[in-house]
């Protein structure tokens, strides 16, 4: 028989593997979440997205991660909140970039938080077979739901935002687990609900994402407008501001977040602030060796344009000769995803001297999706072709 190992001692294994608290859940169905997610489903609340909406009975059963599975180990890995100045880049009440054309980077990207989150729960799924028993790692993976998990092992409540709110760490985590089939402790109540009577983050989301408690309308959720595909949605290009990549408003407002305990660790830092006009000037090649480790759709650099271009828009930098000089070059890109959204930018600009006679009859060339004409039509362009 398979001896178990003290439940402190895997602890002290996933703290020193840097890992900031971890439980333990049994492998029966997480009913409530499967029932959410196919609500949400249901209601077109998921915009298409796959992820855990690919197989809702099979995110929401640990049981079938591998026959025999017993246990869950569920662990939080916090990572450090954005600081101010980094948000100082943008005006929240007008949306628009102050600090001239750069992009924000959500928090969560700015070191290598999953790469760090993996290693830990490696080392205690090591620690697990050296006892004989099978483990394996599973995390941000669409075979189980990270949070609903998270919270049956107690580790903390469901938010309104959405998010797994821990009482001491606050929001700012990353979560995984090793699911193995030593059968551990039996788990620890689950946490009750902590926002109360608080709305904040729902008042706050740019875009009004969240209106009822717990429910997240993925297509008017910035962060995951950003890794869509097809074009930014008009109607949110100016709530974007300068969000280059993911949104962190949910999280920064949160009173609970205000005394999260700061989990400044020692992940490698990679960049929270992206110069977009830098961005603009790359080449595919540089593009995917600079942001390669983003969700970026189809694995199409077109994509990283596309968003750069609507916050360049967003920017207020018309004066800057650099903007006009990209802008020209993204009007005569050979993507038409990029070219309609450099019009959008240089009329949010009011470079529409930039977009002549000569220009729309070129732009419009190798325009199958009518991505080009559709965009010009939006600002009565193709209507009037010569007034600037
Ligand atoms: C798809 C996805 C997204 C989508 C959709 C998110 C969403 N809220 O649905 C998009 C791209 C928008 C996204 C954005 C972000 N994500 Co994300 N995402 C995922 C992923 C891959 C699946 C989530 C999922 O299944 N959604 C379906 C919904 C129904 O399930 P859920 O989000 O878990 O929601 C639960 C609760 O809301 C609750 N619930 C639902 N309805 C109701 C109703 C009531 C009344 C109540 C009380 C509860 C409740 O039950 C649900 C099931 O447990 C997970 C990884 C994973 N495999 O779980 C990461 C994950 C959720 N994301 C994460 C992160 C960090 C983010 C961002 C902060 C990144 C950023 N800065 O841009 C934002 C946060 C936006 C937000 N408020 O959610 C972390 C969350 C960590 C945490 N502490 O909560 C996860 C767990 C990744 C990880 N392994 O660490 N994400
Ligand atoms: S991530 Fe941003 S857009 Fe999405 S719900 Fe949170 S605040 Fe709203
Ligand atoms: S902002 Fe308020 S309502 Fe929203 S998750 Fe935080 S505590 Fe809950």
């Amino acid at each position: 028989m398979v001896q178990v190992p003290n439940f402190e001692d895997i602890k002290l294994v996933a703290k020193n593997a840097g890992l900031d608290d971890l439980s333990v859940a049994g492998v029966e169905p997480l009913t409530e979440a499967r029932i959410a997610i196919e609500d949400r489903k249901n209601r077109g609340l998921h915009a298409g997205m796959h992820f855990t909406y690919g197989n809702p009975e099979r995110a929401t059963d640990p049981s079938q991660l591998f026959e025999g599975a017993r246990s869950v180990l569920v662990a939080l890995r916090s990572y450090k909140a954005p600081s101010v100045g980094h948000f100082e880049v943008w005006n929240a009440e007008t949306g628009v970039a102050g600090g001239g054309p750069e992009g924000l980077v959500a928090s969560y990207v700015c070191s290598d938080e999953y790469g760090m989150l993996r290693q830990g729960l490696r080392a205690v799924a090591s620690y697990l077979e050296s006892f004989g028993a099978r483990a394996e790692v599973v995390m941000d993976d669409n075979r189980l739901a990270d949070r609903a998990i998270a919270a049956k092992a107690g580790l903390g409540w469901l938010g309104r935002n959405t998010m797994l709110l821990h009482p001491e760490l606050g929001s700012w985590t990353v979560i995984g687990s090793v699911v193995t089939d030593m059968s551990l402790n039996e788990e620890p109540e689950k946490l009750s609900d902590g926002c109360g009577t608080c709305r904040r983050c729902s008042v706050d989301c740019p875009t009004g994402a969240i209106d009822e408690f717990g429910v997240l309308d993925a297509n008017r959720c910035l962060a995951w407008l950003l890794q869509a595909k097809g074009i930014f949605p008009r109607q949110y290009r100016a709530a974007l501001g300068s969000r280059l990549y993911g949104c962190d408003d949910c999280q920064v407002l949160c009173p609970v977040n205000d005394t999260a305990i700061d989990g400044a660790r020692t992940a490698v830092p990679r960049e929270s602030t992206v110069d977009i006009i830098a961005l603009l000037d790359s080449s595919d090649e540089e593009l995917m060796d600079q942001y390669g480790h983003w969700y970026i759709p189809r694995r199409r650099p077109e994509y990283l344009r596309r968003n750069a271009l609507v916050v360049l828009g967003n920017s207020q930098s018309e004066d800057d000769p650099e903007v006009e000089r990209v802008l020209a070059n993204c009007l005569a890109s050979p993507q038409p995803l990029v070219r309609s959204h450099a019009i959008w930018a240089a009329l949010r600009l009011g470079m529409r001297y930039l977009i002549g006679p000569d220009e729309v009859t070129s732009m419009t060339e190798g325009d199958e999706d009518g991505l080009v004409r559709a965009e010009l039509d939006e600002w009565g362009i193709l209507a009037d072709p010569v007034s600037s």
